[in-house]
């Protein structure tokens, strides 16, 4: 299986995010890439290359043009602020929330970060427009080799993608690029594309993308809502709306759940994307399912990632794998890649 990696994924790097109260290191690192990739390529288990760059006009298929917009401008809009802030990271601190406008976008940089995100715990750093760009580029890259005939391609980038929306980003994502991926796809000219999401947090962003749709069928297996990230969406009841009803599935289990109870999920998940008819599958694959995982509550263990990969590889379609969360630094490299040979090995 080839990998795409994004050589400037280390750009972003961001320094703290606002928890419980208090700015604490960033969770999403790095290290966690850079795990994976030596994991990779001490099994030897395929070609790592650099992705192909895209046109700028891709990334609008899923993205608003004055949110990439954003994006582009943010760091240089931060930085004419105060010279001072290349030592700092931005983080929002004040959202447009119900009863507010979300048509004018403001000129001051605090309120365009509110109106652009979902959250105080992605910082935007000087580097993450280039890092983002380039993921997106690899999980295109991934999609554009099923084209070509390949079974599978694995995008192994950071940031991740799956929170975020048409024109926002959080849970430390900005370009979402899995939906990237199915879109592109789409685009080739596959009719029907699943995408299926197996990060601990559920795809809020690809949900919402996909949701009036009936052409990319959404699916995911993520903690409840009720009590986990991102909260304010992922429950049961969300099937889809207008032409896209029935094209989405939720399956939240409660924090605590274990492998076997998650397997049967991952089973109906991909049972119901086989009745769709999918030609073509996008998974975003966190690896924050995992027992000792910092601010997830599953228990899956390193050994069962290779049965993971074995189940995914067994629904015999082209797939996309896109790497999103997994906070056991130490860890994530062994079971991100044991999914892969689970999978090359199936
Ligand atoms: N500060 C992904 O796994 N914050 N995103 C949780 C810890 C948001 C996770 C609380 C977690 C987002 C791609
Ligand atoms: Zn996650």
């Amino acid at each position: 299986m080839i990998t795409f990696y994004n050589h400037l994924h280390a750009q972003h790097q961001g320094k703290v995010e606002m928890f419980r109260g208090a700015l604490v290191p960033c969770f999403e690192v790095p290290a966690r890439a850079d795990h994976v990739l030596a994991e990779l390529q001490r099994r030897q288990l395929g070609t790592v290359q650099q992705p192909h760059a895209f046109d700028d006009a891709v990334l609008e298929r899923i993205h608003s043009p004055r949110y990439l917009r954003f994006l582009a401008s943010a760091w240089e809009q931060w930085v004419a602020l105060d010279p001072a802030n290349t030592d700092r990271d931005i983080l929002p601190s004040v959202w447009p929330t119900r009863t507010f406008r979300t048509d004018i976008e403001p000129d001051n940089l605090s309120a365009k970060m509110g109106l652009y995100s979902c959250d105080a715990g992605t910082p935007f750093t000087a580097g993450t427009w280039v890092a983002a760009r380039a993921g997106a580029d690899c999980a295109l890259s991934a999609a554009q080799r099923l084209l070509q005939g390949d079974r599978a391609a694995f995008a192994l980038t950071r940031p991740p993608g799956h929170h975020a929306g048409m024109d926002f980003f959080g849970g430390y994502c900005f370009l979402n690029n899995a939906a990237l991926a199915a879109q592109h796809l789409r685009d080739a000219g596959l009719e029907r594309v699943a995408a299926l999401d197996i990060d601990y947090h559920h795809g809020n962003g690809t949900q919402a993308i996909f949701y009036d749709r009936p052409d990319v069928y959404f699916a995911s297996v993520h903690g409840d809502p009720r009590t986990e990230y991102p909260f304010f969406l992922g429950h049961a009841d969300e099937t889809g709306c207008g032409a896209g009803v029935g094209a989405n599935l939720n399956i939240p289990l409660p924090r605590g759940t274990g492998f076997e109870v998650w397997f049967a999920a991952l089973e109906h998940a991909l049972g119901a994307i086989q009745r769709f008819g999918a030609q073509a599958l996008v998974v975003s694959l966190g690896m924050d399912t995992f027992v000792d995982d910092p601010i997830a509550g599953f228990t899956l263990h390193s050994a069962d990632y290779l049965r993971v990969g074995q189940r995914l590889a067994a629904a015999g379609l082209p797939t996309v794998l896109v790497f999103e969360g997994g906070y056991a630094v130490a860890e994530v490299g062994v079971n991100a890649v044991n999914v892969l040979e689970g999978f090359i090995g199936a």
